[in-house]
């Protein structure tokens, strides 16, 4: 029941802004999950503002605060959810990380946004990728890569629904059993379309679903997205529905982000990074309450 659910969420911190686990513990609590955070790094503020202070967590520290929970006997978790990684050593110790918490419950739900950059542009070293393919990925239960990844991981270029639905295949064979691929530009340049499988045995449930792309450039979108998805589908246990209601809320936030970001710009002048940072908070009755945005069988 959702009263027994755990989730883990290992993500960036920020003090100010939005990004990582930032994005990912508001909505997770506001839907009613217990969730227990480790900060993969603690910086001033997201890398898209160029200056950047603070530290990061070393694949090391990472390993002492799993050995902490185990040896207190709170290392039970029933989720895990992880975003951005930027380097080998940390990735790696992720995948052990998921054999130990594997050891605690065989049922563990493991979330992985396979972060790696977006619309042709590689935010992370080159040399996570095969990580990613040949140890991550196998071990997930649900995948949300935006196209780009979903295209670096399965080395198919997608240019047509089908590149899309062997896309979504490439992912079941690798053993996972949820696949969304959060946005591609398949439609038009202002319209995304979402695509999205679950296999169950035999059993394959593919949806669509087209959204207006918001003109701006939001930092945070793929992290919100995920944890968003994460808590409606642990809590509805219905994949079309989850997935209704996720495009949903991104919508609700969205908008409220870009509308706040238009007011503090001005007529005449491009919203900042500083400005287009997630109307999170602010959108919190759009998460408790989400209206859904409607998605199509695609078989
Ligand atoms: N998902 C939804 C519901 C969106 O509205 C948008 C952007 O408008 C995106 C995803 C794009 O996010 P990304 O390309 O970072 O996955
Ligand atoms: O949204 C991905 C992300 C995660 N962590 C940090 C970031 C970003 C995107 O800019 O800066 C620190």
């Amino acid at each position: 029941s959702m009263e027994d659910m755990r989730v883990l969420s290992i993500q960036s911190h920020v003090v100010h802004g939005y990004v990582g686990n930032r994005c990912a513990v508001f909505p997770l609590q506001t839907l009613g999950l217990e969730v227990d955070v480790i900060n993969s790094v603690d910086f001033s503020n997201h890398t898209g503002y160029g200056l950047v202070k603070g530290r990061v967590l070393s694949d090391m520290e990472l390993g002492e605060l799993i050995q902490g929970l185990m040896a207190n006997g709170v290392a039970n978790y029933t989720h895990l959810l992880t975003g951005y990684v930027g380097c080998p050593r940390f990735l790696r110790r992720i995948v052990s990380v998921v054999g130990e918490l594997r050891k605690l419950n065989p049922d563990l739900v493991y979330l992985c946004d396979p972060v790696l950059g977006d619309n042709g542009q590689l935010y992370v070293p080159e040399s996570l990728l095969p990580i990613y393919i040949e140890e991550v990925i196998p071990l997930a239960t649900i995948v949300t890569p935006n196209q780009y990844e979903a295209e670096l991981l399965s080395g198919i270029t997608i240019t047509t629904r089908a590149d899309a639905i062997r896309v979504l295949d490439f992912f079941h064979e690798k053993g996972v059993s949820i696949v969304i691929i959060s946005s591609t530009d398949l439609l038009s340049p202002d319209t995304l379309l979402l695509l999205a499988s679950q296999k169950n045995g035999e059993k394959k449930e593919q949806i669509e679903i087209a959204f207006p792309c918001l003109e701006s450039s939001f930092t945070g979108t793929g992290d919100t997205f995920a944890a968003i998805f994460l808590a409606f589908y642990s809590s509805k246990g219905d994949f079309k529905l989850a997935l209704e209601l996720t495009v949903g809320c991104m919508q609700e936030i969205l908008k409220r982000t870009l509308s706040y970001a238009k007011k503090l710009a001005g007529e005449g002048r491009e919203p900042t990074k500083k400005e287009l940072e997630l109307r999170l908070i602010q959108s919190r009755d759009d998460i408790l309450n989400p209206k859904g945005y409607p998605g199509t069988s695609i078989i």
